[in-house]
């Protein structure tokens, strides 16, 4: 697999922190695709094991089943989301496993123990919990992977998910690394967001059992940023528990979208693809290899990974760093726009794009955007999240080529 980018990931006249240039090193392009564990419900149409992958250099339809079908009813649609989920864990992000056969949890001094086995393996690993200084318990909380990067809001639990301890992103060389993979096999598919999501879903497992956590698990909140707001889009996307998904900063791999990048890279940008990011870390599956040279042939893109969390709320935190593809990310954001639309929930979904400051440092002036959707979906206040803008523009006759219904 080549990596052709340069290795200063990012502009030098944009003023950024902590944002790690890619390693020179190839991934493995070994593995072929993995068989997803059905997430469809049993009125769905199961996915065909084997698939003949059509190239579309269009964002794909939201709304067509695999199967031609078009998607008018919101149930219906609920199949299309569990088929997409299949679909992006098959070809993009590997296999996501469901709950462990036991789950256990233990809470001492703001810290919370998770204990998972199965198949004769166990794991434990803790999050610490941060409560607010307003508010009434039991908390909403936001589950921060790294901490997150967002200043805490008023009345909400911060929880600080070390996802590096679930699955390492050091470089390639880290793959299989990490508790997920003491559990499951240094061979396991899943590439290191989706092994996050799971851990994502055993920490809510846990503040589920242990009430002295004095968490409101119909209130969580996941941010990220950068690499981490990939992560947290992801889970999101997995896990349906998550009420407001936050990604910050995310770029490739999170709020953009593979096609959009790679045009955008095709006309000269300095922007991150599919065919250079399989290099730097092991955020996805090994099949996803076979498919960054031919990114047209993917049955999905980022619009339908951000689809799955419809119509839950989404608010997409981006900066102007070329690296992170802006622009990609706003049309890409935009197409995933029509799920919520036909769903009715337009709002529940947010974007905004707002430049000139550090990476991951989180301007004041989106604070109020910010604020309106945790009150919204972490508060239940009634607030105005009408909030879409970028500096960027999207041409929707390039990259769409089908309609929004109307659910019923
Ligand atoms: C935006 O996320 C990544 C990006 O994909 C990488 O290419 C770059 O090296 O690092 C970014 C990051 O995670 O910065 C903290």
């Amino acid at each position: 697999i080549p990596s052709t980018q340069a290795s200063s990931t990012i502009p030098t006249t944009t003023l950024v922190t902590s944002v790690t240039p890619p390693p020179a090193s190839s991934a493995s392009s070994s593995a072929s695709a993995t068989r997803a564990t059905s997430t469809s419900a049993a009125t769905c149409s199961a996915l065909p094991g084997s698939i003949s992958l059509k190239a579309n250099a269009k964002l794909n339809d939201l709304f067509t089943m695999f199967n031609g079908d078009k998607v008018t009813t919101k149930d219906k649609f609920a199949c299309r989301q569990a088929e997409m989920s299949e679909l992006i864990q098959r070809y993009e992000l590997g296999t996501l496993p469901g709950r462990p056969a036991t789950v256990t949890a233990s809470f001492s001094g703001n810290t919370l123990t998770i204990n998972c086995g199965d198949s004769g393996k166990s794991i434990s690993f803790t999050v610490t919990i941060t409560y607010p200084s307003s508010g009434s318990a039991p908390y909403p909380a936001i589950i921060g992977y790294g901490g997150g990067s967002l200043p805490a809001p008023a009345g909400v639990a911060m929880i600080n998910f070390n996802n590096d301890n679930i699955a390492a992103q050091v470089n390639t060389g880290s793959r299989g690394q990490g508790k997920f993979y003491d559990l499951y096999g240094k061979t396991h598919s899943a590439g290191a967001m989706t092994a996050w999501a799971w851990g994502v879903s055993r920490v809510i497992d846990a503040l589920e059992l242990t009430p002295s956590a004095r968490i409101d698990t119909t209130r969580i909140g996941v941010t990220g940023c950068s690499r981490n707001g990939k992560g947290a889009m992801v889970a999101g996307a997995f896990e349906k528990r998550i009420v407001l998904t936050l990604p910050q900063e995310s770029g490739a791999g999170g709020s953009a979208c593979w096609r959009i990048s790679d045009y955008l890279h095709s006309q000269g940008a300095n922007i991150q693809t599919a065919s250079e990011i399989i290099g730097e870390d092991p955020w996805f599956a090994t099949a996803f290899n076979s498919y960054v040279n031919q990114v047209p042939t993917l049955p999905f893109d980022h619009h339908s990974l951000a689809a799955l969390i419809a119509p839950r709320g989404l608010f997409v935190i981006d900066n102007n760093i070329d690296w992170l593809g802006p622009q990609s990310c706003f049309g890409c954001m935009t197409a995933a726009r029509s799920a919520w639309q036909a769903l009715g929930v337009p709002n529940n979904i947010g974007y905004s794009q707002i430049g000139s400051h550090a990476h991951c440092a989180f301007p004041s002036n989106q604070q109020s955007q910010l604020t309106a959707f945790v009150q919204k979906f972490l508060l239940n206040q009634n607030t105005n999240t009408a909030i879409f803008q970028s500096d960027f523009t999207f041409s929707p006759s390039q990259w769409v080529d089908w309609t929004t219904p109307t659910l019923s």
